[in-house]
């Protein structure tokens, strides 16, 4: 078979296709006539399949030449796989021990076969059952982080960023899918919109006549597509990430771009916000969720905390890039010059990541790619008062992200939310 053509693996065909890979024979087992294959994609994109052989398992995920999610009439390009191979190589590099590793790349048949992480679950799919793992808060503050402060030229000889910077830019479709479904769609009737109706046309009316809102939301998408800060994992949302109770682990970077460090964080805090809201659509009786409710809350200031004190930590011990230079501050005898700049620093990501937060949780409830949290929720009128609570706290943040001076804020406005509806 020429390799140069593309074909989607099917259960039947990926032994044969990938019987001779000597990298998966070496994980699996080299007999690929014993080798059993199921399918798993449950995202919008890819083909997912879990490949057990005699002596081990693998994952073997291949990119369509298509959306998933909406089918062939909306073309994808395979080179996003590309992009998700090079971040992982990166985020590999910067915080080790957080991303699966990569067995085998194959560019022109859009494959990446990795570790098969067992017996680690989606964390999103963890949260809807209420379990608390114990080690996210600060593993998932560590990755943000390291991954995006070594990304930076805050630490990267700047040569090499700017050609990391000319490497990414290419992930064009990818971003383009970010910047219509976040920042524009959920913000007036898009075609592919979706919402629970009647239920919320009410508030969804209201919320795309906020010429505000509106303005944020174009403020923010301007800082997504022309603030190159660092390489970002570009979808980090709690179906990214992968847990044991031991164990946390990052997946799925296609949508890797070079862009504001402020962005991953905002949209992985605006899904344990999202998780917070679901748990009442969740809860078996009144309040039988209050102590995930509180683990949650707990998680996001964990993460927050564990970000800002690990950003610092490399501030103070690897900045080595061109920005800030200690040759300005620390050799100049001016240690706290360089601490005022952290502060500085620190506070425009706070204020940046509280506003790619709000935008995220409108955009699981009013665009095209809704999340499980509220899907699983069968009654709709259960799930609608769950999303409009989550609709309101995204507009806050959205809003009056300036004007937002701690998480114990949100907090208690999330909180206050919760309860409107109760009685
Ligand atoms: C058309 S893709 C829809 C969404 O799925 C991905 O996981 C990203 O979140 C994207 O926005
Ligand atoms: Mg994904």
């Amino acid at each position: 078979m020429n390799e140069q053509v593309f074909e989607a693996l099917g259960i039947e065909t990926l032994p044969a296709r990938l019987g001779g890979n000597a990298a998966l024979k070496e994980r699996i087992g080299a007999d690929s006539s014993r080798w059993r294959v199921r399918e798993v994609g449950d995202g919008n994109l890819n083909l997912v399949f879990i490949v057990t052989g005699e002596t081990g398992s693998a994952i073997v995920k291949q990119a369509l030449p298509y959306v998933r999610l909406v089918g062939e009439s909306w073309p994808l390009p395979l080179k996003r796989s590309f992009f998700e191979y090079h971040a992982l190589k990166r985020q590999a590099e910067r915080d080790p021990g957080m991303v699966p590793e990569i067995l085998f790349f194959d560019e022109a048949q859009a494959i990446i076969v990795m570790e098969y992480l067992t017996p680690h679950v989606i964390l999103r799919r963890a949260l809807i059952e209420g379990r608390q793992l114990p080690k996210i808060g600060r593993d998932l503050g560590l990755f943000t982080a390291r991954t995006l402060f070594r990304g930076s030229d805050l630490s990267m000889p700047t040569r090499e960023k700017k050609a990391d910077v000319a490497l990414f830019a290419d992930n064009v479709e990818l971003c383009d899918i970010t910047e219509n479904l976040v920042f524009s769609d959920p913000y007036f009737e898009a075609t592919l919109n979706r919402h629970t109706t009647p239920q919320l046309d009410g508030l969804v009316e209201e919320l795309r006549r906020d010429r505000d809102l509106k303005v944020e939301a174009q403020r923010l998408k301007h800082l997504f597509s022309a603030k190159a800060e660092t390489l970002c994992h570009g979808d980090l949302h709690t179906g990214s990430v992968m847990v044991t109770d031991e164990d946390t682990r990052v997946i799925d970077p296609e949508f890797a771009f070079y862009g504001p460090i402020s962005f991953d964080v905002g949209m992985l805090l605006a899904n344990f916000w999202m998780s917070y809201f679901s748990q009442e659509g969740h809860e078996a009786e009144a309040g039988g969720r209050d102590v995930m409710r509180a683990y949650l809350m707990e998680t996001v200031e964990t993460i927050w905390e564990t970000f800002r004190a690990e950003f610092a930590n490399l501030w103070r011990s690897e900045r080595k890039g061109i920005l800030y230079q200690a040759s300005l501050f620390e050799d100049r005898g001016d240690p706290l010059g360089a601490e005022q700049a952290l502060a500085i620093v620190l506070d425009d990501i706070r204020r940046e990541m509280l506003g790619f937060a709000g935008v995220e949780m409108h955009r699981r409830i009013l665009g095209l790619a809704h999340n499980a949290d509220f899907e699983t929720i069968a009654d709709p009128d259960r799930r609608a008062v769950c999303e409009s609570k989550a609709l309101k706290l995204g507009r806050h943040l959205a809003v009056n992200r300036e004007r937002i001076s701690s998480l114990a804020d949100i907090r208690a406005t999330a909180e206050r939310l919760y309860r409107e509806t109760l009685s």
